[in-house]
């Protein structure tokens, strides 16, 4: 129960239209956590795994139908269409709401209403924000205590009189014609109906932290983007922070967790986030930024000791798996594990590896884990003021054409390279893998309002922060023609980190070309690494023909954004167009 009468109402309001036979307020300690894993194993929404070796994790088998985000069905519901944009798919407010509200009438007949109060950051953080999520999911409840500062003390935030995100959900029936993902921006309220997966169901993460937290950062000045958040710590014990944005499954956990390699001794590498940065201008004109999760929702396939050792280590105990596959002895198991042998796929069906021809896990599989856990964890997770970030990546899984690395040379064409990002689909959603697609700065699924607005936004950093962070652009995989990664990727990255920070202390060797700096020959350090200089060539190669055909795609997507496309973005555009076009003539006459 509450004293705050904005927040009572509501709920009466909505246990009227779904008809709970129960109401309960979380206070997020750990009896209550324990009662609902208990009543889960009870239904058999849980599962327990070995308790020896994976003490108090989990195993929830979804919906078939129900293992991804769904973007087809997941809307924008502002007053204005475009202020939706193109990027978004957008419904009326009131169409919205009476669709989803015919959804939620009785939904919750006979289930218990769980009322979530979480706050998104350090408790103690003014950046930080809060919310509320109605469910009828106890599955969501738990993994919303490990995401979120969930319970008692988000409670107080809201009752000494700050605002909050209102956020519904309800399991539904699970048919996907019966899900829909609604988000009203100017009434910070999310209804999400229909699906009990991830992104779908737990309300602070993309839809709250996200969509409606990006509108929000807009009218406030500060900027909510999927980006990982992580300190590298040299061996003279500086530490700096960076941020980068990859699209969903493309590298964020596994960056944050990076372990160095053995050519470099007394690096530390040390996670504040792993999937969502809120950044805001410090006094000194740096951007700050803090993680406002608690936990991670990583995806398990590829996760063991050689690529991801800390995340391996961190989800040995008190995790939650989600559709992965099991062994004889109730180890979970996924595609990548280097031991045990999977006996139970992820539907729960008997498993084969000789004769199977699917993964047994679910290739969007998920941990949902505290992030205290992690054995490289930061501290600074909790500083109210955040971390002031040197530079941000934006990359992608781009099978050619993008460099490893190069560098934007100034805050405005470091927009045009986060805007211009494409990356190839992966199974984080629902519809084909593979394909190729635009996905600014990795915020397609998740940017709340018109991109046009949202670029315009981000040019305006130039004035807003004095001392704005570099900008690069990475891309762990780049393919031979064998078809098979050039560089070896994971703890090897911090090598292209280790030249990208050099860069913003003003050296590191670099070569100009029309589309940013990339290192010059030797400035990546490659010892202990067993790769040729022709690979490097390739790896760092930059096809100007190739990249200016990128460039006139660009331009048709832009134009997708009328007059809302700022004109700086477009000229920023059509200069490293020029400049590409200039040296494709000359290469020609030659
Ligand atoms: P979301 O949680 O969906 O936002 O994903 P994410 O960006 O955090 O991606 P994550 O780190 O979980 O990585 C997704 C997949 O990419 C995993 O299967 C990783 O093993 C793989 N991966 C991550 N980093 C690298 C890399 O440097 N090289 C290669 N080849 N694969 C990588
Ligand atoms: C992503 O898809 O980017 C994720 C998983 O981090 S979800 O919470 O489902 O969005
Ligand atoms: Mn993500």
């Amino acid at each position: 129960m509450t004293t705050n009468r904005a927040l009572s109402e509501w709920v009466d309001e909505v246990a009227r239209l779904t008809r709970p036979e129960n109401v309960h307020w979380c206070d997020g300690g750990e009896e209550e956590f324990q009662r609902l894993i208990d009543g889960m194993l009870a239904d058999g929404t849980l599962y327990e795994l070995n308790r020896e070796s994976y003490p108090r994790c989990y195993l929830h088998r979804s919906d078939p139908s129900d293992v991804a985000r769904v973007e087809h069905l997941t809307f924008i519901c502002s007053e204005n269409e475009a202020d939706a944009g193109p990027n978004n798919h957008w419904m009326t407010p009131n169409e919205a709401h009476k669709k989803v509200d015919a959804l939620f009438e009785g939904a919750m007949k006979g289930r218990t209403l769980y009322v979530i109060p979480y706050c998104m950051g350090p408790i103690q953080s003014s950046h930080a924000r809060l919310g509320v999520e109605i469910t009828d999911s106890p599955y969501v409840v738990a993994n919303m205590k490990i995401m979120t500062r969930m319970g008692r003390q988000a409670l107080d935030r809201i009752e000494a009189g700050e605002p909050f995100v209102r956020g519904l959900h309800s399991t539904g029936d699970l048919s996907p014609d019966h899900r829909l993902i609604l988000h009203f921006p100017e009434e910070r309220l999310i209804k999400s109906v229909g699906s009990g997966y991830g992104g779908n169901a737990l309300l602070g993460k993309k839809c709250h932290a996200l969509r409606i937290a990006s509108w929000q950062a807009r009218d406030e000045g500060w900027l909510a983007e999927h980006m990982l958040i992580v300190g590298i710590q040299n061996p003279e014990g500086k530490t700096r922070y960076i941020a980068a944005a990859f699209p969903s499954a493309c590298g964020k956990t596994n960056l944050a967790m990076l372990i160095p390699p053995k050519a470099y001794p007394g690096w530390k590498i040390w996670t504040v986030g792993d999937d969502i940065a809120w950044l805001h201008v410090g006094d000194d004109g740096r951007l700050w930024a803090i993680n406002p999760e608690a936990g991670y929702f990583g995806v398990v396939p590829g996760t063991n000791e050689k690529t991801n050792k800390n995340a391996y280590d961190t989800i040995t105990k008190n995790t939650i798996f989600t559709n992965v596959a099991v062994t004889e002895d109730m180890e979970p198991w996924w595609e990548g594990k280097k031991t045990g042998k999977p006996v139970t796929d992820w539907q729960g069906r008997p498993y084969d590896p000789a004769t199977a021809s699917e993964p047994a896990a679910h290739p969007n599989s998920r941990f949902t884990v505290s992030a205290q856990q992690n054995p490289s964890y930061s501290e600074e997770a909790e500083a109210p003021e955040g971390v002031p970030i040197s530079a941000i990546f934006f990359g992608g899984r781009r099978a050619s054409l993008a460099p490893l690395i190069f560098e934007a040379k100034s805050w405005e064409h470091g927009v045009l390279i986060g805007a211009g990002m494409a990356s190839e689909k992966t199974a984080a959603a629902a519809g084909k893998v593979g394909e190729v697609r635009r996905d600014p700065m990795a915020m397609k699924p998740f940017c709340g309002y018109n991109y046009g607005d949202y670029w315009r936004y981000w040019l305006s950093f130039a004035r807003r922060a004095e001392h704005p962070p570099h900008i690069f652009h990475v891309n762990w995989f780049r393919k031979g023609a064998d078809g098979k990664f050039l560089w070896p990727g994971f703890g090897e990255n911090l090598r292209v980190l280790e030249w990208a920070l050099e860069r913003c202390e003003g050296h590191g060797d670099a070569d100009e070309t029309p589309i940013g700096f990339v290192p010059a020959r030797g400035a990546i350090h490659l010892e202990g690494l067993d790769i040729d200089n022709q690979t490097m060539g390739k790896l760092l190669a930059v096809d100007d023909e190739a990249w200016y055909s990128e460039y006139e795609e660009i331009a048709e997507y832009f134009a997708d954004y009328g007059e809302r496309l700022p004109e700086k973005l477009e000229h920023e555009r059509e200069r490293v167009a020029g400049a590409l076009n200039v040296a494709g003539d000359k290469a020609s006459q030659a």
